[in-house]
Formats: C-alpha cells, sequence, structure tokens
C-alpha cells in the first residue's frame, strides 16, 4: 500500500498553495482553460478529470526573480528536451501527447502560442516531496557539507570538495517550505511522512532514472551533476510527472570542462547572471531589462543545450512540433 498517508498530506499542501481551485487566477494572457497551478516559469490548465495541459513558459528566473524579459523559444526547449527523455526512460510517467487539436477552447493564435511548449499529461495525486538525486557536490549541498553537515550530506564521507563526483549518487528528498523554497529533509524526515514503503520506492525509481539518464548524457559528452523529479499516482500507478532532466530541474556541464574543486557555470544562466551581476542589480524587483544580446545570448545557450543533450538540431523541433 504505497500510497497510504498522502491524502491528508496532500491536502495540507493544496490548502497554503491555495491554486488549486478552476479559475481561480489567471496569469497574464493565458488561456480560457481553467487554471489549476501556477508555477514561477511553468502553467497548468485542466482538461477534463483526467488530464491537464502543462505549458513551459519563455519566462526566467535569475536570484528567485522572474526577469522582465522573455527568453524567446525558452519554454520549447524544456518542453523538446522533457519530451526527449519522457521517450526514451524506460518508467512510467505522465506524458500523454502534443497534439492540441482536439482540446476545446483554443483558439488558433492560442494553438500557435502553445505548440512545442505544452505537453498533455495524465492528472496524478503528486506526491509533496521533490526527488532529488545528486551525482556530484555542489551548490547547496556542498555548501551545507563544507559548514559541518546536514540532511542532504548525512550520508556522505569526509573529505570530499567542492564538485567531487560522490562514490555513489544520493538520494537527497526534499519539501516545499512555506517560504516557498524547498527544505531538505533528513532520511528520518523523508520516511516519516511517506512511509518507508513509499520512500524506497521513490528512492529507487529516482536513482534507476538517474543512472540511466546520466549515462546518456555522458554519451555526448555531459555531467548531469543533480537532478529533481517529481512523482503522482494515477489509478495507484506511481508516475514521473512534472518537467524532466531539463536545465531548469537539473545543473549539467560539459564534461570537459569539470574539474574538482572548481567552481562550475550553470550552462543556460550564467550568461544572464554575469550580465545582472554587472548591471549592479541588488537582487530586488524589478530586474532591471536585458539588451537585446543578452536575450539573444541566452537564447542560444538554451539551444545549445538542446542540441547538445538529445543530438538533434532544435529548428527540427521546431519544425517537427
Ligand atoms: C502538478 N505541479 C507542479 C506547479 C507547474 C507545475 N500530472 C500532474 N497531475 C496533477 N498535478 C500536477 C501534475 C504534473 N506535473 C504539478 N502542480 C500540479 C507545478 C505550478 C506550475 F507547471
Amino acid at each position: 500500500m504505497l500510497r497510504q498517508g498522502l491524502g491528508s498530506y496532500e491536502r495540507a499542501r493544496r490548502g497554503y498553495e491555495g491554486g488549486t481551485g478552476p479559475n481561480r487566477y489567471y496569469p497574464a494572457a493565458m488561456l480560457a482553460l481553467p487554471h489549476v497551478a501556477s508555477g514561477k516559469v511553468r502553467e497548468i490548465y485542466e482538461i477534463d478529470q483526467q488530464r491537464l495541459l502543462f505549458v513551459a513558459t519563455d519566462r526566467i528566473s535569475a536570484y528567485d526573480v522572474i526577469l522582465e524579459d522573455p527568453i524567446p523559444d525558452k519554454g520549447r526547449v524544456l518542453t523538446g528536451l522533457s519530451l526527449h527523455w519522457f521517450r526514451l526512460l524506460d518508467t512510467p510517467h505522465h506524458f500523454l501527447s502534443t497534439d492540441l487539436s482536439t482540446i476545446p477552447g483554443i483558439d488558433d493564435k492560442e494553438r500557435a502560442e502553445l505548440t512545442g511548449r505544452s505537453m498533455v499529461v495524465r492528472r496524478a495525486e503528486v506526491v509533496p516531496v521533490e526527488c532529488v538525486i545528486r551525482g556530484y557536490l555542489y551548490g547547496s549541498a556542498w555548501r551545507e557539507y563544507r559548514s559541518g553537515g546536514g540532511p542532504a550530506t548525512e550520508h556522505l564521507p569526509a573529505g570530499l570538495e567542492m564538485g567531487d563526483r560522490l562514490p555513489q549518487p544520493v538520494f537527497t528528498p526534499a519539501t516545499k517550505a512555506a517560504s516557498g523554497h524547498d527544505e531538505n529533509l533528513t532520511e528520518g524526515e523523508a520516511r516519516g511522512l511517506l512511509g518507508d514503503e513509499l520512500y524506497d520506492e521513490l528512492r529507487r525509481r529516482s536513482l534507476e532514472i538517474y543512472q540511466t539518464a546520466a549515462g546518456h548524457a555522458a554519451a555526448s559528452g555531459m555531467i548531469l551533476a543533480d537532478t529533481k523529479f517529481e512523482f503522482g499516482f494515477a489509478d495507484d500507478r506511481l508516475l514521473l510527472v512534472d518537467e524532466v532532466l531539463t536545465p531548469d530541474s537539473s545543473r549539467y556541464w560539459p564534461a570537459d570542462a569539470w574539474q574538482p574543486g572548481r567552481s562550475m557555470p550553470s550552462f543556460d544562466k550564467q550568461f544572464v547572471r554575469d550580465w545582472l551581476d554587472g548591471s549592479g542589480w541588488d537582487h530586488t524587483p524589478p530586474a532591471p531589462h536585458l539588451p537585446p544580446e543578452v536575450i539573444e545570448g541566452t537564447r542560444a545557450r538554451y539551444v545549445d543545450a538542446f542540441e547538445r543533450i538529445t543530438g538533434t538540431r532544435f529548428q527540427a523541433y521546431l519544425e517537427g512540433s
């Protein structure tokens, strides 16, 4: 009975997010479908009781702030990457279709805007835990490790340095805190929240998917340093949901640039972060407008990530969508 105890936890989460009611809130210039949920850069709409429309926008966040200017096609890059992985991974998932022609209530203009950036997905009861897998010691886990240890690093050996490859990938689940930030859970806390059976299954599935994806990434000259998965129940099956293995949910490094002990620039976002740093912005909204060359340079980096990871041309993805 994997899903025992999930219901009450999920209800509590819905209570504080407050974003699950149909028609509760329409983000700028979007659809007449009932709105289900809004993320910093993604939107979810209801098609019917069984199906949702998952939309990746061109919004970009930096230093936790949504920037004023979209990055053209960023949502299509991320959706194309999720589709690449859903097809490649041999694991039950929520993706159903990219066919928008039979969805009622979308006009031609909206359909053109949604093409390439949206997925029809199976509605699931989302497990309220982010399933993070780390193959390398970086970011918040490195900071935690260096300052004496904590939940994400409790099972790591001593003596590692920044950016080290871990002896084996670790499952470091986290939960969305009321602040909106992820809070790492100890193994004991996660087992307490989920129950041992669901914890073990999420860990097994997440590690298996990471291993498969990291192997494919390596064959393309990329390191998959870490990634975050979400799962949900539909008809008592545990499905991989959300976006998968995108640069927004994962840390990819070019293998030839990696060296332990060194900081690794973000493949996709470093360019825009560097410009923001030089602008003197203090990270309080609104962010400054980006010059055209920074918008175009950031787009080029997302497209480069797509082409390296999938081994296919992004233009071909656009033309096939
Ligand atoms: C679901 N989120 C996260 C929040 C986003 C995404 N298949 C599913 N069934 C039911 N619910 C969800 C999913 C998925 N995926 C995912 N929230 C609900 C989220 C805000 C915006 F795009």
